[in-house]
């Protein structure tokens, strides 16, 4: 039986060596274009990471146990029973709660302090959803796109969107940002983010707003493309939507 906890062991300990050096190389993350997103990626990687020896755990001890203790036969006999082992369960009870609530502290509760630090924004977007397209507001600017195809921003500026809807529930996603909250009729839900870099969807997919809540049957057209200027380029773009409008 010491045998068995050696080998098997050992081979946890290599399955989490090769599971770590899978994750640590390979790029698991859609292009992110936010402050924001690299906060979220961070995490992700880390519980990712965090749940490789785990995972390993649990393979091995099955595998292992398949081919180690098999039994020859057609109908195998059951084997003789488990008891349970008191160390064994105060040890597991103790190693998950104690995983369960560090998570919780970090990256839980550290992450979100990290998305919300930063409560003044350098630019307000209002963005009011509804069946089936999207009105986006730059109060600071009294510009107003509506029903629009496209949401324009300038990059390297702390945004705050102020998001709600006109009818039902919907979802304001952004996925180069990672960032997502629902639109709520008669209530404004805030999301901050701070582009980090510009480009436009014809760049990359995953720089749109998308709506993320089943919400009809106009639902999967319910997205628009992201472009994120830079400083002057902005200016200029809103300037030009300001002119423009009635
Ligand atoms: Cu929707």
């Amino acid at each position: 039986m010491k045998r068995d906890f050696f080998f098997a062991g050992l081979l946890w300990i290599v399955l989490t060596f090769a599971g770590i050096t899978l994750v640590s190389q390979i790029n698991l993350f859609p292009l992110s274009a936010a402050h924001e997103a690299d906060i979220i990626d961070e995490a992700f990687l880390f519980l990712t990471l965090l749940g490789v020896p785990v995972f390993a755990f649990v393979l091995v001890g099955l595998i292992y146990s398949v081919i180690r203790f098999r039994q020859p036969g057609e109908m195998p006999e059951d084997g003789p029973p488990i008891r349970t082992s008191r160390p064994v369960t105060w040890a597991w009870l103790g190693i998950t709660s104690a995983l369960a609530v560090f998570i919780i502290f970090n990256p839980g509760l550290k992450g979100i302090r990290e998305l919300t630090a930063n409560r003044e924004p350098d630019l307000v977007v209002q963005v009011e959803m509804r069946k089936w397209n999207w009105t986006f507001s730059y109060p600071q600017y009294g510009v107003a796109v509506v029903d629009a195809q496209e949401l324009v921003l300038p990059v390297d500026r702390h945004i705050r969107f102020e998001v709600t809807s006109t009818d039902i529930i919907h979802s304001f996603w952004i996925p180069a940002f990672r960032m997502k909250v629902d639109a709520v009729p008669g209530q404004i839900n805030i999301l901050y983010a701070t582009p980090t870099e510009t480009g436009s969807f014809e760049d990359d997919i995953n720089l749109r707003a998308q709506c993320a809540e089943l919400c009809g049957t106009g639902h999967p057209r319910m997205r628009a493309g992201l472009r994120i200027l830079e400083s002057a380029e902005f200016e200029a773009w809103v300037a030009g939507q300001a002119a423009g409008s009635p």
